[in-house]
């Protein structure tokens, strides 16, 4: 059967207040016009970040049958995209889909989302960040920010003491791991500005885009990222046009938000925001 429409899978856990992982890849991928198909690896009443209490509900028994049945109905995809993720044997699960779903050479888009400011996030060890290498080798794109990029090549973080050089030596070298598209969030040489770069290995080309920086430490904005510039990228943006939009919708949901003085670890307003996304991708 062929389809006119674009299609992802993302698989990552749905933090149901948050507003992080499948509850923003859900909304912005679909807005842009691709069928967005989820694979929930865990339920949380909230994000691990910034909260006590929360529930956990794990789902690794269901991707195995969740899958397999998908594979009866002969679905193909366009891309693969995974971000935050339960456990080391989720890990290895998803590996294996990876393989089970290739038909058609989708993008594999892993965010390795698992540390940020120096620091894993509450639930995780330096074994699940081998794990994520590990499953970072199978992708074509991948987009960490600076502390997950330290883990995965088992290099010191360096704080904000990094320069150009130090930044295309880490591109390259998560590259090496396998990935020929690497995006790296949060990458800043001037105080006032922050932004991404990125590494093409086929072209062997290094790009950067830079907003105005807002001071704070916002949750969530990572998922956002990816999946904007995955959204920008089924879209038939370029890599480095996708940069930029990706760069420009976080951005504008920060600025709302802060605009509005919400808590920060609730997320941020990128639904108000999508209107300009469409815009952006859509055009
Ligand atoms: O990628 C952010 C994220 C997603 N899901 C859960 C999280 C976090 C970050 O802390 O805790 C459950």
């Amino acid at each position: 059967m062929t389809r006119q429409q674009k299609r992802a899978i993302t698989i990552q856990d749905i933090s149901c207040v948050g507003r992080c992982s499948l509850t923003v890849a859900l909304p912005i991928i679909s807005a842009t016009g691709v069928e967005t198909v989820i694979l929930p690896t865990a339920i949380l009443s909230t994000h691990t970040g910034g909260f006590t209490g929360y529930t956990f509900r794990d789902l690794t028994e269901d991707i195995d049958p969740i899958c397999a049945h998908w594979q009866e109905l002969g679905i193909e995809t366009d891309a693969l995209y995974t971000g935050y993720l339960g456990s080391q044997e989720q890990q290895l699960q998803i590996a294996r889909i990876f393989d089970d779903f290739s038909a058609g050479n989708p993008i594999i888009l892993v965010d390795p989302a698992m540390a940020d400011a120096g620091e894993l996030y509450p639930a995780f060890d330096l074994a699940f960040a081998r794990g994520m290498t590990s499953l970072v080798a199978k992708a074509s794109l991948t987009v960490p920010n600076i502390t997950e990029a330290c883990l995965l090549l088992e290099k010191e973080y360096p704080g904000e003491a990094y320069d150009q050089a130090w930044i295309e030596e880490t591109l390259r070298e998560l590259a090496a791991l396998g990935p020929k598209q690497v995006v790296l969030t949060g990458v800043s040489f001037e105080a006032d500005k922050l932004g991404a770069a990125a590494y093409d290995a086929s072209s062997n080309s290094i790009s950067y885009y830079f907003t105005e920086r807002i001071s704070g430490y916002f949750h969530g904005t990572g998922d956002i990222y990816s999946s904007t510039l995955l959204a920008a990228l089924l879209n038939d943006k370029s890599l480095v046009e996708a940069i930029g939009i990706a760069c420009e919708f976080t951005v504008g949901a920060i600025r709302r938000t802060v605009a509005a003085g919400t808590e920060a670890r609730y997320g941020v307003d990128f639904e108000n925001e999508i209107g300009n996304l469409i815009r952006m991708v859509c055009s």
